[in-house]
């Protein structure tokens, strides 16, 4: 699509306080950050890394600005987390009334509506027609560890399965439910046990139907675990981390099939591909999938640290009272910004522009892929859009991973104001996940930029 033709809707959207457009007016990173990375080096844990070491200082719809200057595209919203776009101004407004008001109290100790509110919203939005629950945490991870927590009490049983390929967190539990050890886990142990690994569906790796991968994966649960001993099955219904796996047809569906009928508890975290992200609410909608509980983190208050679990009042309901809780769940703060959050996604149709980001991506990616074949697959919905990079020549055959193309990609278009991020169990998944402010006109420069980092591999 062409500036020409874009839509009255869009046409009307808000006036940016940043130029819409990327800058590059020193080397990257510039000195500043240069100097602000000295400084850090001193004092910040050698342990946490930056994959794009430039300072940001102001940060407005789909574009960073840094302490040199530089303004970046970004196709990373901070791994998808201000899906409403950076400082959107219904989310500040909402958070800064809420800062006057109160900004902590604690609910388990005095409650206060906007937590309330936000529950409403999740049992009203979230996928399944029956009465729902929530509590709110603070992270991702804090939300996996509730969802487990809650399955165990509901069931009375031991036992958490995953899926090859899954992420979900830093925690110790959750680093137990991770694929990938490095470099999350290595040398963090010892680590939670009762946490099994089932094989999922990958179709681009295994080929697998809806039914073959799901019959794989039961055949692995009843094996390795039993049924009766297993209290959830923890999935995310597009696989964040491990490179935006698509399942086969069918598959999520005959798993809840088999947890409903064996009294598994079916938990999907959807902390990445949630909010909006994919062109529902909850990616789980795309498969007809209505999850017993639902996770939400990272997009759900536009930038401010929230997260839920949302179930079945039945299963939320089972724990006691004082058995959840937490000193920051729910903050009034980024309760507000959450309500902001869920009121934009209506208000500026942001379902339908999750939409129209995935078609102008895909469509530019498929262009791409006629010319590089490097790109073994184009997958993904709606704003949740990645390519996997194979070696030269083995995209028919052995698909051989290709993480040095990703890197270089990656590192190039850095050096002309895009922000991309990889991802993938192999490091060789360059995944999209812009805010869903980000123009057409953004998303082709971007391509564009890519384009080049493709001819720049020779
Ligand atoms: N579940 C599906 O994607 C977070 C990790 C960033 P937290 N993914 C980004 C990093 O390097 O730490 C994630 C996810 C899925 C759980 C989590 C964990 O969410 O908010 O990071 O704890």
């Amino acid at each position: 699509m062409t500036d020409t033709q874009i839509p009255a809707e869009t046409a009307t959207a808000p006036v940016y306080a940043v130029p819409q457009e990327r800058q590059v007016v020193t080397a990257i990173p510039g000195p500043k950050s240069e100097q602000l990375h000295a400084r850090r080096a001193k004092v910040v844990s050698a342990g946490v890394s930056s994959a794009l070491p430039v300072y940001i200082e102001r940060a407005n719809g789909a574009i960073l600005v840094d302490v040199d200057g530089n303004r970046f595209i970004d196709f990373g919203a901070g791994i998808g987390v201000t899906t409403v776009g950076h400082t959107e101004q219904h989310v500040v407004q909402a958070a800064a009334d809420q800062l006057q008001d109160v900004i902590h109290t604690l609910f388990t100790i005095t409650p206060y509506e906007e937590y309330v509110r936000v529950a409403e919203l999740l049992a009203e939005h979230t996928p399944g027609n029956w009465e729902k629950k929530s509590v709110l945490v603070n992270s991702g991870a804090e939300a996996v560890e509730n969802g487990v927590k809650i399955a165990r009490k509901f069931t009375g049983r031991r036992a958490v399965a995953v899926l090859d390929h899954a992420y979900h967190g830093r925690t110790n539990l959750t680093m137990a439910m991770n694929y990938k050890a490095h470099p999350y886990a290595t040398g963090y142990g010892p680590f939670a046990g009762d946490v099994y690994h089932a094989p999922s569906s990958y179709p681009y790796r295994d080929g697998l139907s809806g039914a073959d991968a799901a019959a794989r994966t039961i055949a692995y649960l009843e094996k390795v675990v039993g049924a009766s001993d297993l209290a959830c099955l923890v999935v995310e219904p597009i696989q964040g981390e491990g490179g935006f796996m698509v399942p086969a047809d069918g598959y999520l569906n005959i798993l809840q099939g088999w947890c409903t009928e064996h009294g598994v508890v079916m938990i999907a975290d959807e902390i990445q591909s949630g909010m909006a992200r994919t062109g529902r609410y909850f990616a789980s909608e795309h498969f007809g999938w209505e999850p017993d509980v639902v996770l939400s983190a990272k997009g759900i208050a536009g930038g401010l640290p929230l997260a839920a679990v949302t179930g079945r009042a039945e299963i939320m309901d089972a724990s006691q009272p004082g058995g959840l809780g937490g000193t920051f769940g729910g903050n009034p703060v980024a309760c507000a910004a959450a309500i902001a959050v869920f009121e934009s996604i209506e208000r500026d149709h942001l379902l339908g522009e999750a939409e129209r980001i995935g078609s102008t991506l895909t469509a530019g990616l498929e262009r791409l892929k006629q010319r590089y074949d490097l790109i073994g697959e184009i997958r993904g919905t709606g704003a949740m859009v990645a390519i996997e990079l194979v070696q030269p020549g083995t995209g028919d055959t052995t698909k051989v991973p290709n993480a040095e193309a990703v890197s270089a990609l990656v590192a190039y278009a850095a050096q002309h104001g895009v922000l991309f991020l990889s991802a993938g169990t192999w490091g060789n998944v360059l995944r999209f996940l812009p805010g869903l402010a980000v123009s057409d006109a953004l998303i082709e420069d971007g391509l564009r930029v890519l384009d080049d980092g493709f001819a720049s591999l020779g």
